[in-house]
């Protein structure tokens, strides 16, 4: 009995020892994110010099984190330097050495111990050098120059995105047998596809290349698995020269990938010598089962099912981190994705972590990348070669995701050129654009004949037509803003159906639509560019329908799965595309819940995320106000309580139920039930009120606090969590502004009332960038009592004109010049400013605040008063408080 014991142990030992031994011939990977320093001072690789100035840092790391978004124009764009030891041992100088990088922007030159060892154009692919001939073992320098300085001959020039430098994804050192897959372009050597898929039966066919110094024989062997580890077929092959080829045997009955049920098989692929039978290299790739087509007039087949691709676009960028962030991040924006019913991701504007491919691989999200290629080109042919190179990289990189359906090259293309209106000059510029979107399409379809290209235009849809670029893709996909940037929502419909009609064999993809949605910003008179997140939902609500009733139409993405930063942008939130169905954060906006309950099979309930409300009271006699509330659904019914007693029951119409709730002061709870398939589901929120009294004379409230803000009709929260209100003209018995108008920005015809400008010194720009312009008071009819009184300026006219950004499509903006403005400001006959000048005391588009404690008396209530000396008073937003 010991003695079989003893066997057993003893094999088991063997076992070990061949498993650990076969483990260790193969590649080693080594995450080097750890310990690095960074300088933005100048430095010679090799020198040990610039002591001082070496901050210590851990990769992913960006230098543009904090200075994109401040009130300072412009971020840090310019070469710096990072720098590492890097200790290797004596086995490892053995080996061959590869330095693998997940990402830089945008050029990287990569030095050890003083010498050059390589260089990358382009911040968004990977790149890869064979470092053993600079190594030496013990301590060796790494260091890194990495520069993210505008350069014409590598796109992006311009985009609606910040291009944070930095090395800002994953560093590694990877060793390897002298015989290993080649690193062709940084993609891991091997590329499978799948020629021949049905129900009954699938080819596996792989191709790549292994890099032999070391001259011995060897073999391929490539091995499938299924989910559980299974063999299902597996082929060895003689290696004769570097490149290789295998046809695997059929998998018969293969158990086929989609967005309900994303079966991934596995392949193995090994290098093998052929007198030892070592295992000598292994790389693991996805595999999948799943064909598609785009038909032109009946849409987007998956297996020979028809499927319409809805999804979002994705930026890489989260709040604090800029784009250096930790690979799960990457993971949770696809989950998110997922959750809300997506099926879709346009991974926009360029290609992005690994772990996005992997995941959309694994919970069934279609996929397009693209390279970015976005706005305009330079018309050089060194501009051309660095887009083929990315396009190379791009394609071979992420070659074996089963996820991906499309490779796109450019986004845009004719939005922004500086030729102005020489004609003949403009004729060769399109003709330049339509030659490299030639050699882009050619050069993708060559690559990857499996997969269909792309290239997306904005609504401008002659101007395509006349470069002749609309059909050189195989899809076209068109970024559609109608109603937003210009136009009208209902020209959505039609001008879909003007490409379709145009051309009928084209199929067509709407790769881009939204409207900004500032999550703090509400309103029940939405209109466009108040920013509102109900401006959004209405927005989206006819954007969903206009895809939805076209067959012809493949499918849409949403501009975009979260806000990103995009420092030239001002607006409510300065530095910041807040198009997201998601913030910054990843918290959800109303307009995510609103796809989700259109777009998801789950059981979905949710009260609208508008929690911090403020109105006054419906009556004299009523101690309620009644205000909207939508609760999103994909169920029939939803029967609505609110403090307990149930206000309405209503059918739920694409995939929202509005209620008229009655909100008391204080805290609301509010409870959802929804009918869901004849189950019942239940959600609960509570809403915090600040209730003001109808008439302010009667009031009881101790906690009387009235937050407003002038020339708006939109609602603000601020971090705070105190809710501003739209101003109202004064009513006897309550409050409000007497005489003025709303400030409107000269000649914009976009924006019906107040500043889209970035406003100084403060984050709540929301609060300064609307004002009544020419008011002669402000009243509050309140009792008598002690009030902290606080009124908030910011001198909107200046001379300093804005700075064009391309997305603003209507052209319509008048240059602004500054108003001089001086007045006096009083409170119930007290003067408060004397000859005030909003600009000489805080600078335009800057934030004032001027705060006082007032004392109203004998019923008479708290008028300010605003005498004009010079031009017109102003005011932006009051404040009134009762105090002890
Ligand atoms: C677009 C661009 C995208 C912008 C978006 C917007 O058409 O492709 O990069 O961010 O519009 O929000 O204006």
């Amino acid at each position: 009995m010991l003695l079989k014991n003893l066997r057993q142990l003893y094999a088991l030992i063997v076992i070990c020892i061949l498993c650990f031994s076969a483990k260790a011939q193969v590649r080693a990977i080594t995450n080097l994110n750890q310990n690095w320093q960074f300088s933005k001072e100048q430095y010679t690789p090799g020198t040990d010099t610039n002591t001082g100035q070496w901050e210590s840092i851990s990769i992913p790391h960006t230098w543009n984190k904090t200075d994109a978004f401040d009130d300072t124009p412009g971020y840090y764009r310019a070469a710096c330097w990072y720098r590492k030891t890097l200790i290797i041992s004596n086995t490892d100088l053995n080996k061959k050495l590869f330095l693998y990088f997940n990402g830089a922007n945008q050029e990287t030159e990569v030095y050890i111990n003083g010498q050059k060892v390589g260089s990358h154009i382009g911040g968004y692919t990977r790149f890869c050098f064979e470092i053993d001939k600079y190594i030496k073992a013990g301590n060796n320098e790494l260091a890194v120059k990495v520069n993210n300085s505008f350069n014409e001959n590598i796109a992006p020039l311009t985009a609606d995105f910040t291009f944070y430098g930095g090395i800002y994804r994953s560093v590694y050192l990877i060793a390897t047998n002298d015989a290993h897959f080649g690193f062709d372009n940084a993609s891991n050597g091997v590329f499978i596809t799948t020629p021949d898929v049905s129900t009954a039966k699938a080819s596996v066919k792989i191709t790549g290349q292994v890099d032999n110094s070391g001259l011995a024989k060897l073999e391929v062997l490539s091995t499938v698995t299924d989910e559980a580890g299974k063999k299902i077929s597996a082929l060895k092959s003689i290696l004769t020269g570097s490149d290789f080829s295998q046809n695997l045997p059929q998998v018969l009955a293969p158990h086929l990938w989609s967005p309900e049920d994303p079966y991934l098989y596995k392949v193995t692929t090994q290098v093998v010598d052929t007198k030892s039978g070592k295992v000598l290299d292994e790389v693991i790739n996805p595999l999948a089962f799943r064909w598609f087509k785009f038909d032109a007039s009946k849409g987007f087949f998956l297996n020979n099912k028809p499927c319409k691709l809805m999804g979002a676009n994705r930026h890489q960028d989260f709040e604090g981190l800029g784009n250096a962030i930790p690979e799960n991040y990457n993971v949770r924006d696809v989950e998110l994705l997922k959750q809300m019913g997506g099926n879709f991701l346009r991974i926009s504007h360029y290609p992005q972590d690994l772990k996005v491919l992997e995941t959309c691989d694994k919970l069934g999200i279609m996929a397009s990348v693209e390279i970015p290629v976005v706005n305009t080109i330079t018309e050089t042919e060194t501009f051309a070669k660095n887009c083929e190179n990315m396009q190379v990289e791009m394609i071979r990189q992420n070659f074996n995701h089963p996820s991906v359906i499309i490779w796109a090259y450019m986004n845009e293309i004719l939005l922004v050129h500086k030729l102005g209106n020489d004609k003949l000059r403009l004729t060769q510029y399109f003709a330049n654009v339509k030659r490299l979107a030639k050699r882009l399409d050619s050069l993708t379809r060559k690559e990857d004949p499996s997969r269909y290209t792309m290239m997306s235009m904005h609504g401008d849809f002659n101007q395509y037509k006349t470069a002749g670029l609309i059909d050189i893709p195989m899809l076209s996909g068109w970024n559609l803003y109608n109603g937003w940037y210009g136009g009208k929502v209902s020209d959505f419909g039609p001008a879909l159906d003007k490409h379709h009609q145009e051309y009928p064999n084209q199929p067509e993809l709407v790769t881009e639509f939204g409207a900004d949605a500032d999550p703090r910003i509400r309103a029940f008179d939405e209109i466009r560019f108040d920013k509102s997140v109900d401006f959004a939902v209405n927005f989206d609500k006819a954007f969903l329908k206009g895809i939805e009733e076209r067959p012809y139409v493949m499918g849409g993405a949403i501009w975009n799965l979260a806000d990103f930063g995009s420092e030239g942008r001002a607006e409510t939130m300065p530095h910041v595309n807040n198009k997201g169905l998601l913030t910054m954060h990843r918290e959800p906006k109303d307009t995510y819940f609103f796809y989700k309950a259109n777009l998801s099979k789950k059981p979905f309930v949710k009260i609208s995320n508008w929690l911090n409300r403020a109105g006054v009271s419906d009556s004299l006699s009523q101690s309620f106000c009644t205000q909207e509330v939508i609760v999103f659904s994909n169920g029939q019914q939803i029967n609505l309580k609110v403090n307990g007693t149930e206000v309405a029951h209503k059918d739920v119409e694409d995939g929202m139920a509005i209620f008229n709730v009655p909100f008391k002061n204080g805290l609301n709870k509010i409870e959802a039930i929804a009918s869901i398939k004849g189950q019942s589901h239940k959600e609960e929120a509570f809403v915090q009120f600040n209730l003001i009294p109808n008439q302010l004379q009667i009031d009881t409230q101790a906690d009387l606090s009235i937050n407003i803000i002038l020339g708006a009709k939109r609602f603000y929260t601020d971090k705070a969590q105190n809710t501003w209100m739209p101003d109202q003209a004064y009513k006897a018995g309550s409050f409000g502004s007497v005489g003025g108008v709303a400030y409107a920005m000269p000649g914009n015809s976009r924006q019906s009332y107040g500043t889209d400008r970035n406003i100084l010194k403060t984050d709540d720009d929301p609060i300064y960038q609307t004002q009544q312009v020419g008011l002669q008071a402000y009243k509050f009819d309140v009792p008598n009592g002690r009030y902290e009184l606080t009124l908030h300026f910011a001198e909107l006219t200046t001379d300093k004109a804005k700075e064009a950004l391309a997305y603003n499509l209507d052209k319509g903006t008048a240059k602004e010049t500054s108003q001089e403005r001086v007045f006096d400001v009083s409170v119930n006959d007290q003067i408060l400013l004397k000859n005030f000048s909003v600009a000489d005391k805080c600078g335009a588009v800057t934030a004032g605040v001027e705060k006082t404690v007032v004392v109203a008396t004998g019923g008479k209530g708290i008028t300010i008063n605003f005498k004009a000396v010079k031009g017109e008073a102003i005011l932006n937003a009051i404040q009134l408080k009762r105090i002890k």
